[in-house]
Parts: C-alpha cells; sequence; structure tokens
C-alpha cells in the first residue's frame, strides 16, 4: 500500500494496433479503477520482443500504445505510465525470480502452447519464461490489483505462487496481487470466428475492430460479422456470434442482456449489428479525438515520460534493493 491507496498495475504488450477486446477487457477497467488506487501501467516493450518485430515500426506502435493509454482517459501526471524497457529492475527481477519458477510450471501455460504453435519457426527462451518477467512487472510494485483479460488468469496464478514461495523462504517481501476481471467485456471475441478470442495479432483484419477504426470500417464489420442460424437475438449457448454481439453491446451501452431482446424483439440481425457498430462508434469516437490532439502534443507526452520513468524507477528498485538483500547478494559501496 502507498499512502492510503492500494495498488494497482497493469499493462499491454506493443505488439499490434490495439482491438476493442483490449480495451474493453482491460483498458476500459483501467480508466474505471483509475481514482480509487495508486496506478501503474507499462507498455510492455521487452514482452513484445518475444515475437520479432521491425523496429522502426516497433518504436512507433510502443510509443503510439504510451499516447492511446492517455487518450483512452488515464492521466499520465496522476498515474505512472512507463515503458517497461526503461526501468531496468524489470528484466533484473526476471532473472532472479526465474530462479524460482520451475520448468514444469512454465510448460502448463496456455498462451506459451499457442504461440509456439503460433510462431513454430521462433519458439524462443523469452517466449516460455514470458510469465516470470510478468510476474517481476507486477510484484516489483507491491501490486494489489491486477485488471486483465480472462486470459491472463492463467499468468497470474503463477505470479502468485512465485511470490508465495518467495515470501515463505525470505519472509514477506512480495504483496500478492488479486487479478481483476471486469463484469462485461472480459473475452470479446473474434467478429469471424465467434469461438476465438479477438486478438491483435489476427491476420484477418475483418475478425477484429481496432481502437482507431474510423466510423465506416467500424460499421462495415459488424455488417460482416458471421453470425448463426436463425434471426432472433436470443443470449442462447448455440448462438455465440449473437452472444459476443450481445456482450459487446452490454459493454458499451450498460443494457442488460434482457433489455436487448426486448429492444430487439421482431427485429432482425441486420439492424442488430448495425445498433452494435453504432454503440462501439460513439465509445471509440472521443478515444480517437484525443488521439489526434495528442500526437501534436509531442513535448507534453516527452516530459510525461522522463517524469514518469523515473517515478517507476524509484519504486522498482526499492523492491529490488529489498529482494537482491534477501537472496544474499553482496550489498553495493557507496
Ligand atoms: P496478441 O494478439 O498479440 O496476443 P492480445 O490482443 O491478446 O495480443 P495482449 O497485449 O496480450 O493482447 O493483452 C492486453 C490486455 O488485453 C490483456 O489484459 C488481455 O487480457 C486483454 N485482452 C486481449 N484480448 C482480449 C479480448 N479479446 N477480450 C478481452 N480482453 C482481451
Ligand atoms: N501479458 C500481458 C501483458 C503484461 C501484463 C503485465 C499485464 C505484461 N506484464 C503485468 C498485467 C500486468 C498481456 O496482456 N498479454
Amino acid at each position: 500500500m502507498l499512502g492510503e491507496k492500494k495498488i494497482l498495475y497493469s499493462g499491454m504488450q506493443a505488439t499490434g494496433n490495439l482491438t476493442l477486446g483490449n480495451y474493453l477487457g482491460a483498458m476500459k477497467n483501467w480508466v474505471s479503477l483509475n481514482e480509487e488506487y495508486e496506478c501503474f501501467y507499462g507498455v510492455m516493450d521487452l514482452h513484445s520482443l518475444t515475437v520479432r518485430q521491425t523496429p522502426a515500426e516497433f518504436r512507433k506502435r510502443a510509443r503510439s500504445l504510451y499516447t492511446l493509454y492517455v487518450a483512452a482517459g488515464l492521466d499520465p501526471e496522476k498515474n505512472c505510465i512507463y515503458f517497461q524497457s526503461h526501468v531496468p529492475a524489470h528484466a533484473e527481477l526476471a532473472w532472479l525470480l526465474n530462479c524460482f519458477t520451475y520448468m514444469g510450471e512454465l510448460n502448463r501455460m496456455t498462451q506459451f502452447k499457442d504461440k509456439s504453435a503460433k510462431h513454430a519457426d521462433n519458439i524462443n527462451a523469452g517466449l516460455f519464461t514470458y510469465p516470470v518477467l510478468m510476474a517481476a512487472d507486477i510484484l516489483l510494485y507491491q501490486a494489489d490489483v491486477v485488471p486483465v483479460g480472462v486470459d491472463q488468469m492463467q499468468h497470474l496464478e503463477i505470479t502468485r505462487d512465485i511470490a508465495e514461495r518467495f515470501n515463505h523462504i525470505y519472509g514477506d517481501v512480495f504483496t500478492i496481487p488479486e487479478a481483476y476481471v471486469g463484469k462485461v467485456g472480459a473475452k470479446v471475441m473474434s467478429l469471424q470466428e465467434p469461438t476465438k478470442k479477438m486478438s491483435k495479432s489476427d491476420e484477418n483484419t475483418n475478425a477484429s475492430i481496432y481502437l482507431l477504426d474510423d466510423a465506416d470500417t467500424i460499421i462495415r464489420k459488424f455488417k460482416r460479422a458471421v453470425t448463426d442460424s436463425g434471426n432472433e437475438i436470443l443470449y442462447a449457448q448455440d448462438k455465440p456470434g449473437i452472444c459476443n454481439l450481445m456482450d459487446i453491446y452490454t459493454a458499451t451501452t450498460g443494457k442488460s442482456k434482457e433489455e436487448i431482446e426486448k429492444e430487439f424483439d421482431g427485429k432482425g440481425y441486420g439492424e442488430f449489428k448495425l445498433a452494435v457498430g453504432e454503440a462501439v462508434v460513439s465509445v471509440l469516437k472521443p478515444i480517437q479525438d484525443r488521439m489526434k490532439e495528442l500526437e501534436q502534443e509531442k513535448s507534453y507526452i516527452d516530459s510525461m515520460i522522463k517524469a514518469n520513468d523515473e517515478k517507476a524507477q524509484y519504486f522498482a528498485n526499492k523492491t529490488l534493493r529489498k529482494v537482491q538483500k534477501k537472496l544474499g547478494l553482496t550489498e553495493r559501496i557507496r
């Protein structure tokens, strides 16, 4: 705990254009929890390197992700928004925690299995130890709560296991973090294959709504969304396409499933898809407008990056020094 407030930690990889899934599953919760907690948000650029990146594009994308955090409503003067690679303590603690993590535990990670299948030509050790770096991110800041989408729950579990194992040997060093998964939008599915999650690395661009898609593109993608047989708007197990659209509509309008079923009673899929598209456009429009403004405010963003790097380093180093001392590493001579 930092002063009165508990600590929140989260972040995203700079691996592609953010999707509606990233927004509804994670970022929207960050904004809603923002006042209640002392918040740290990382641009996870070290994690992004587990997949090959083109340097110039990567640099641009990471900066754009930083700006998007701000555009989505996180004030960089009140929240510590920073680049993971600017705080060396992440990589250092990750090494130390590697020595407290078992191969068997990492072998069970479904994200590792999925990503190795997808990048069969580049199954690197970083992909395997990805969760250890994530544990380091969270534990360095003594986070109490970590808002993520459901797909990250397994990584949160291993973080807790590593922290508990360490604390058991060395005393109370780390706060044991809790995951925070929102009630709606925790898993937004692909618009083309509604049994798969919407993902920013999906090759089919019609499957995802990107946060910076213009209104026409958004409406067009919803019109083309794969739906199920029949024509009723009902939240039923055998209708994954309609369920996904209803979930998105709930997350963007606050309407319950019953209200939606009533609103579209006797109306067809076409009308419903258009309404979902319009609801999404109205949620994304203010973020897009703010993003355009912020792109012109380069020196403001630069100054925020600098100040927050220092703040993050201060907190992270405090934990790192404590861990080093507990482990018996020789202390620095000043
Ligand atoms: P990639 O396609 O590169 O694996 P991703 O789209 O899954 O990326 P991440 O950077 O891994 O995105 O995740 C960022 C955050 O967004 C995480 O908290 C994750 O749980 C959340 N998230 C990602 N996709 C979805 C989704 N479809 N629905 C809900 N939350 C999601
Ligand atoms: N693995 C996460 C990104 C991430 C993260 C974190 C999220 C890296 N480190 C620490 C929360 C806390 C993902 O979203 N794919």
